[in-house]
């Protein structure tokens, strides 16, 4: 039994998990590849670019994993506020199990506490360790909506998603930041110039980042009350609704007493940037077997609009045309 802090034990995977291994091992050199971002590489699968692990997860939940009605599945895509929407679910789940000033949000980072769905699969190379989890079971992702199983999309009364979506421009530059911190030492830094080329081409860590968005856009658009659909800008903007509107989507609805102490404002504060990265467990610069970089590298600026200290106006006009061209007729947009 193999043990880290991050991933307790490891088992051998049962029979059926093997196998699905097997053929994932088989299909990989037969995918489309290109360079990634940081160390892994990326396959073409299904029509989005995702490293190996991530393909490997999503062959397990879709050949083995049992949804429940209480699950609850935090997806995104890469650097749209991931941490931020773990941190929120968790507290409103969780929100009269723990007292704000003893919180596990004081203590562990939001990585902790809502566990990344297909890294945990792929690192156990089975779903028993997800099997085992109590419910509520909260559980984060980047894959796709389309990569999922139908039997966790199709019925409405089989788990939940909430999805958080960010302008692609602060995207690129958030995850263009986080690349170089996360790439091997030996390779050489990626510029901005090659970054931003990769994005637009769709060639970035689950991309192209509109097909992401649009698959959570249209499955929220037709099933409500089973996909929320948040932007990063209107959570800071208007973070109290945002918080009751997840609440509500969730199942567990602020009562007026909550309100009446301000239990909603209590969960904002908890959760901004400001708090989560001044807690010392998110100052951590430690990088451990599993991750090569530290939890504060979670915490950058955590703006609305970082990308004009960073992008050149032609690649902000570039960057704008493709994002209007792929939305074009959705009903969705960014403002
Ligand atoms: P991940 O997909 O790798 O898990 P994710 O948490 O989605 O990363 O994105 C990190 C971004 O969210 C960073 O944005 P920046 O580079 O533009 O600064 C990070 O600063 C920001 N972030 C982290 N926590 C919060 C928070 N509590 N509120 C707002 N933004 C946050």
């Amino acid at each position: 039994m193999e043990t880290s802090n991050f991933f307790p034990s490891v088992e051998i995977p049962n029979e059926g998990c093997q196998k699905t291994l097997k053929n994932c091992n088989e299909l990989l050199p037969t995918l489309p590849q290109s360079k990634a971002w940081w160390f892994d590489q990326l396959f073409q699968y299904q029509g989005f670019w995702i490293p190996s692990f991530g393909i490997r997860g999503s062959m397990l939940i879709n050949d083995h994993f049992k949804p429940r009605p209480t699950d609850i599945i935090v997806a995104t895509f890469p650097k749209c506020g991931t941490t931020w929407l773990r941190a929120l679910v968790f507290s409103i789940i969780n929100r009269n199990s723990f007292d704000f000033s003893d919180h596990p949000l004081h203590k562990a980072n939001p990585q902790e506490l809502v566990l990344f769905f297909e890294g945990y699969l792929h690192r156990y190379g089975s779903t028993s360790f997800v099997d085992g989890l109590p419910s509520p079971r909260l559980l984060s992702t980047h894959l796709p909506y389309s990569l999922f199983p139908t039997r966790m999309t199709d019925d409405t009364s089989v788990c939940r998603f909430v999805y958080i979506c960010r302008d692609p421009k602060d995207v690129v530059v958030s995850k263009w930041h986080f690349a170089n911190k996360l790439r091997p030492k030996e390779l050489p830094p990626l510029s901005l110039e090659e970054a931003f080329d990769l994005f637009c081409k769709g060639v970035s860590e689950y991309g192209p980042f509109w097909d992401h968005v649009l698959g959570y856009w249209e499955a929220s658009v037709e099933s409500p009350k089973k996909v929320l659909f948040l932007k990063y800008e209107d959570v800071k903007k208007e973070p109290l609704g945002c918080v009751r509107k997840l609440a509500e989507f969730l199942g567990v609805p602020f009562t007026p007493e909550e309100e009446n102490n301000e239990t909603v404002a209590e969960i904002v504060k908890l959760c901004s940037f400001e708090s989560l990265s001044n807690q010392n467990v998110n100052k951590s610069q430690t990088s451990s077997g599993e991750r090569p970089i530290g939890n504060s590298d979670f915490f950058r600026k955590g703006e609305v609009g970082d990308w004009v200290n960073h992008l050149s106006p032609e690649m902000v006009e570039k960057l704008n045309q493709i994002t209007e061209q792929k939305l074009q007729g959705t009903g969705f947009n960014f403002d």
